[in-house]
């Protein structure tokens, strides 16, 4: 990931939930793969509130990492419990985790996207206790600190006080989300800001919006494309409208 980080800018991660999506995106233009709590939570039929169990997660990323040996980023929620987060960390650096984000909000969070949501943000030196119990166990996996201010209705210059105490708790790189719809203004005047007084890797997650050429952003996730092609693609076949992949077609992914 550091490597890539190198050698491309910006890095573009697409979400896999499978063995089968990891294959996917693996032959695909893609340089990373996104392990995301919504779409490994909704391929259980279960809502994103931190229900999956850390095991069943790691299950499901063992899948992509023997898929795939491109960079892995795993959203890993609120990082749960203070006393816990080392444990994870190195847990997923051993089963080959490129990049763990942990985002800025209280166990159990409840999606950023879902509409009408109230979100609560932990405590700014909290969540740095965490970003330092991760960083102090990391060997060279990546500790992305999620800004959850712009979710939770707060400002932009909340953000930036938030992303400056994470960089200085050790944070590797910074991830800043947004629900805006269509325009990037918000993200953008962050990430104006941000780069004026910080060096490290920046990452946006435009899902409601778009980023316009020549955006400042290190990595852009796709964070769940994959799933819900799928989804739209099951139902239209529950409707006998789908055009269906070929059995062989299966063969040529998995053998
Ligand atoms: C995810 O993919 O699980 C994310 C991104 O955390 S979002 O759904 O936009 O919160
Ligand atoms: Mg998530």
């Amino acid at each position: 990931m550091r490597k890539l980080l190198n050698e491309k800018r910006p890095i573009e991660a697409m979400e896999a939930h499978s063995g089968l999506s990891a294959l996917l995106v693996h032959n695909s233009k893609y340089d990373a793969v996104w392990e995301s709590s919504l779409t490994d939570s909704a391929i259980k039929g279960l809502p994103d509130i931190e229900l999956v169990s850390e095991d069943s997660r790691l299950a499901t990323i063992r899948e992509i990492r023997m898929a795939t040996n491109k960079p892995i980023i795993v959203d890993w929620d609120t990082g749960g419990q203070l006393e816990h987060i080392a444990h994870w960390v190195k847990e997923l650096e051993r089963v080959g985790v490129n990049a763990i984000v942990i985002e800025d909000k209280q166990f159990p969070k409840k999606n950023s996207l879902l509409e009408d949501a109230s979100h609560s943000m932990e405590d700014v030196d909290v969540f740095c206790e965490k970003i330092k119990r991760a960083k102090s166990v990391a060997k060279d996996i990546m500790i992305v600190a999620r800004i959850e201010s712009l979710i939770a209705k707060r400002s932009v210059y909340d953000a930036l006080i938030r992303a400056d105490a994470y960089v200085n708790a050790g944070a590797d790189a910074i991830l800043i989300h947004s629900k805006e719809q269509v325009s990037a203004t918000e993200v953008l005047e962050f990430a104006e800001r941000f780069k004026e007084n910080h060096k490290i890797p920046l990452i946006a997650i435009p899902t409601t919006y778009t980023l316009p050429e020549g955006h400042q952003f290190d990595i852009v996730i796709y964070a769940n494309h994959m799933l819900r092609a799928s989804l739209k693609a099951m139902q239209e076949a529950l409707e006998g409208k789908a055009e269906l992949a070929s059995v062989q077609d299966i063969f040529n992914i998995v053998g």
